[in-house]
């Protein structure tokens, strides 16, 4: 098989940059719940069975389905949950803004030594753009969002992770063959996502998801690690690397195209 050159490294955002699920987004989905005067509370036990569900507006719409019989929905349903999560957004704005979500370890150096590397950026995310662009601005610099070639986020496409959806439309913006990327994801059903796109995937497990199925991923990883705090491998071989940096991502990449990911990690 022909070895195909790593372009373009294509992020998942949420769990994957930050670590914001349970005192992000939770947080925000509960004070928008309160404003609405709504006696609903997603704890942490809660919150993590409803990361089930990917996209906020989906979530709510589950919650209310599976956990709220109880609740007399209104008749126009979608748009009271419209109304919601654009609450939610508001609450989940302000939290970034007070700089309270910081990126994970490793994030920033290697988002900066990629781009100085030349490889093109990419995201590919649930959650609404403006989460995104704001998180960027916020930890890195406002110049940060302009390095990504692609922002791929939202309700962009209809169906979400873990259909392939929002990967492939990402490799369509990009005009490039899922052969030439790599992809970071921190869920079992973004892995999924990723590998229906027909992509490698690196796996930086976090709290919630360290025990999900990564079969399938080119190398599963504790965190992207830096010089002076090295990452743990969980499934793979990283060989002497201790952090990922690009000549890591490269091999990395290499080797998931000619082995087509780990069997058994
Ligand atoms: C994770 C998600 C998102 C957020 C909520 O997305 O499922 O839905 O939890 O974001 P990803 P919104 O891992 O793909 O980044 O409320 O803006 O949908």
């Amino acid at each position: 098989m022909m070895k195909k050159e790593l372009k373009a490294l294509i992020f998942d955002v949420d769990g994957t940059l930050a670590d914001n699920e349970r005192d992000g987004h939770r947080v925000a989905f509960n004070r928008a719940f309160r404003d609405a005067g709504l006696d609903w509370y997603w704890d942490v036990a809660l919150y993590d069975r409803l990361l089930e569900v990917f996209g906020g507006k989906e979530r709510i719409r589950y919650y209310i389905e599976s956990f709220r019989q109880d609740f007399s929905a209104p008749p126009d349903l979608d748009a009271f949950i419209r109304e919601l999560h654009r609450e939610k957004t508001a609450h989940y704005l302000a939290l970034l803004k007070s700089a309270s979500i910081p990126l994970r370890p490793g994030v920033k150096r290697l988002l900066q030594e990629a781009h100085t590397a030349g490889l093109r950026l990419a995201i590919a995310s649930t959650t609404t753009y403006e989460n995104v662009t704001t998180l960027l601005s916020e930890t890195i610099g406002e110049q940060s969002v302009g390095w990504f070639d692609v922002i791929a986020a939202g309700d962009v496409v209809v169906n979400k992770k873990p259909a392939p959806d929002i990967y492939q439309y990402a490799l369509g913006q990009l005009g490039l063959d899922a052969s030439a990327c790599l992809v970071f994801e921190d869920t079992e059903a973004g892995l999924a996502s990723a590998s229906a796109a027909g992509l490698a995937t690196l796996i930086t497990v976090n709290g919630a998801t360290r025990n999900q199925d990564f079969s399938g991923a080119a190398i599963v990883l504790d965190q992207l690690g830096e010089p002076e705090q090295g990452f743990e491998v969980l499934a793979g071989e990283a060989g002497e690397a201790s952090f990922a940096d690009v000549a890591f991502l490269r091999r990395v990449h290499s080797e998931a195209n000619t082995c087509a990911g780990l069997r058994n990690p």
